[in-house]
């Protein structure tokens, strides 16, 4: 089934200049791109986009990184782009970044972990419209 999810290229992998290598990643890899945005987080949209994690302890620690720097964002389709993307992103705790995956090569740690991807269709609506919305 034809899917559409949305990538995040993070501040730290935008400031160490991965913009382009993420992207190569994505068009070798069969993906198509639909819309592309540059923008930087202000602590209302990174509130509203990890709505589900607001008022946990790592919280703060993960707007602060969100805020630091500009973000990419890309609305990427595929046929089961959801789960492919998630597996070529890779896991959010380093030590199960498996070699190869996004987060393995541009990761830093958990919260500077370089890249975001929907884990749902009901995520990938949400965040589209949190992001690319008015
Ligand atoms: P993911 O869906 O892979 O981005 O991961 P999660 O929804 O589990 O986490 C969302 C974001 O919170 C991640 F980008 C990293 C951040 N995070 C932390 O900074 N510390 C933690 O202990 C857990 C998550």
């Amino acid at each position: 089934m034809l899917e559409h999810s949305l990538l995040l290229i993070k501040p730290n992998a935008v400031q160490h200049k991965h913009i382009g290598h993420i992207i190569s990643l994505l068009e070798r890899g069969g993906y198509h791109i639909s819309a592309l945005k540059l923008f930087r987080f202000d602590e209302k949209l990174a509130s509203r986009f990890y709505a589900e994690h607001v008022g946990k302890s790592f919280f703060p620690g993960l707007v602060q990184f969100m805020t630091s720097a500009d973000t990419v964002a890309i609305i990427v389709e595929k046929e089961n782009v959801i789960h492919d993307l998630r597996e070529l992103i890779g896991a959010v705790e380093p030590e199960k970044r498996k070699p190869g995956t996004i987060r393995f090569l541009f990761g830093e740690g958990v919260t500077e972990n370089g890249v975001h991807a929907s884990d749902s269709d009901v995520s990938a609506n949400r965040e589209i419209g949190v992001i690319f919305g008015s």
